[in-house]
């Protein structure tokens, strides 16, 4: 992650506020040395067109201003935009506690007051930007590892954390709702003869196509297609019933023998097959889904001991 250095005034959009033509002008002046892009609005009202136009990182806001003031704005602007709220300064002539209280209490971040003492105004700036910036890039950084927590690395599918996560909310609604609840469980068939027989990578390359295929044939929003073991895949279908699951099987098995993965140490085939077990149930009070994967389980045991490249449900 390339953070930027608190010494580093690093550029930014900034929206400047106040009645005052000639503070106004000042500050622009001022912000542009410093190598900031300078809007300007003379009014509470014209900062609140200015702000949806250029969505700037920092207002510099006065207090008092004829049309609409500065605290009103200031609360507009918090209710309107969050995650992240705007960052507003106010520069103002007032510097009594109730004037202080009041912008704070509209959501104001910093509060400066006239005569501008320059340089600590453009220390504020500068840390303000400083501190925004590294916010964004910490909820950026937050939004990809929980991303990658749960997803397989392998497959890009959901992993198991994420399938726990997903049943753990989807079962207790499908009680509640009172609507059939599927799980299809798919192992490949002889897949420790193929890794001995196309090594590791090919292995990898392989399970990396069985996931692909499973999740063109798995898309409908409400349902989650898992990597559930090492070439054990799990996709879990809330509001599907058997005859459902069993067409997404199929669907899933033509899938499979359509990409035609050659598998030389296949027992029953000379291509990749995948075993299926389907279990359906409407979960009843006090039911888990850890028994409907448990039925599933024990129906692709028995597509195994049938001769493989089935759906037992
Ligand atoms: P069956 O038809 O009964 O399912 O036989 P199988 O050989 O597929 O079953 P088994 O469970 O004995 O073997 C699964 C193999 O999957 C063993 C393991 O080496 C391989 N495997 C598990 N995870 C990975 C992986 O991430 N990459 C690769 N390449 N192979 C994996
Ligand atoms: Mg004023
Ligand atoms: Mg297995
Ligand atoms: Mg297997």
């Amino acid at each position: 992650m390339n953070l930027p250095k608190p010494t580093e005034t690093p550029a930014a959009n900034i929206l400047v506020v106040d009645d005052d033509g000639f503070m106004r002008m000042q500050l622009r002046v001022y912000l542009q040395k410093e190598g900031h892009r300078v809007e300007l609005a003379e009014n509470g009202e014209e900062a609140l067109a200015k702000f949806a136009e250029i969505k700037p990182e920092v207002v510099l806001m006065d207090a008092l201003m004829p049309v609409m003031d500065g605290f009103a704005c200031c609360q507009t602007l918090m209710k309107n935009y969050q995650n992240p709220s705007p960052l507003v300064l106010m520069i103002t002539g007032l510097d009594d506690e109730t004037s202080v209280d009041r912008a704070f209490e509209a959501g104001a971040i910093d509060y400066v007051t006239k005569p501008i003492h320059w340089a600590v105004l453009r220390q504020r700036v500068k840390r303000l930007l400083y501190q925004s910036r590294l916010q964004h890039q910490l909820e950026s950084a937050n939004q990809m590892l929980e991303r990658l927590a749960k997803i397989d690395q392998l497959t890009q599918l959901a992993n198991r954390h994420q399938l726990d996560l997903f049943l753990n909310t989807e079962w207790p609604e499908a009680i509640r709702e009172q609507y059939p609840f599927s799980i299809l469980l798919c192992d490949i068939d002889y897949f420790k003869n193929y890794n001995d027989h196309y090594g590791h990578q090919g292995g990898d390359d392989c399970l990396q196509q069985v996931a692909k295929a499973l999740s063109r044939v798995v898309h409908r929003p409400k349902d989650l297609a898992a990597r559930y073991g090492g070439e054990e895949f799990l996709m879990a279908l809330p509001n599907t019933d058997l005859e459902g699951a069993i067409h997404i099987g199929e669907n899933i098995q033509a899938e499979i023998a359509r990409l035609a993965i050659p598998h030389a140490r296949s027992a029953i085939a000379n291509h990749v097959t995948l075993s299926i077990g389907c279990a359906s149930t409407i979960p009843c009070l006090g039911s888990s889904w850890e028994q409907l994967v448990a039925a599933a389980d024990k129906y692709l045991y028995e597509a195994k001991a049938q001769g493989r490249n089935r759906l037992v449900s």
